[in-house]
């Protein structure tokens, strides 16, 4: 049967609520404003780069209507915007490779790169 756009909006946005969770403390290592903690770091990039791979199925036609900062745009386009996710499942995994290394001169590229993708969609495909 048809998805339930109510539930499909509060799948995906905790979804990106639980990334948010560990992105947040990683960026403050990135920018050295909370002391670098080189298994917290890898363990918080493995648990993005599962989830990464979570919200996309959240984002079922017929889930454009409700509580939800999703554009229309992202039905419009939704090749873009499996694009972008494929993007961000890519580059999350890169990240939580090369954190394994707990060298800060891979990581910060690697974590950029993720970033960019996180902002790539946002500008697209989210309200502000
Ligand atoms: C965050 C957050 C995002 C990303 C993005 C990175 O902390 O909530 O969506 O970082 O701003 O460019």
């Amino acid at each position: 049967g048809a998805v339930d756009a109510d539930k499909a909006i509060e799948y995906r946005q905790g979804v990106f609520n639980a990334m948010k969770w560990h992105f947040g403390p990683m960026v403050g290592m990135i920018k050295g404003k909370i002391d670098y903690d080189a298994a917290d770091f890898e363990r918080r990039a493995k648990l993005i780069a599962a989830l990464a791979q979570m919200p996309q199925e959240g984002f079922a036609e017929g889930t454009d209507a409700g509580d939800t900062d999703a554009k229309e745009e992202i039905w419009e386009n939704k090749e873009k915007f499996d694009q972008g996710m494929k993007m961000m499942v890519e580059k999350s995994a890169a990240l939580a490779e090369v954190a394994k290394s707990g060298d800060m001169a891979k990581i910060k590229p690697a974590f950029g790169a993720l970033g960019k993708t996180c902002k790539g969609c946002h500008d697209n495909f989210r309200e502000e």
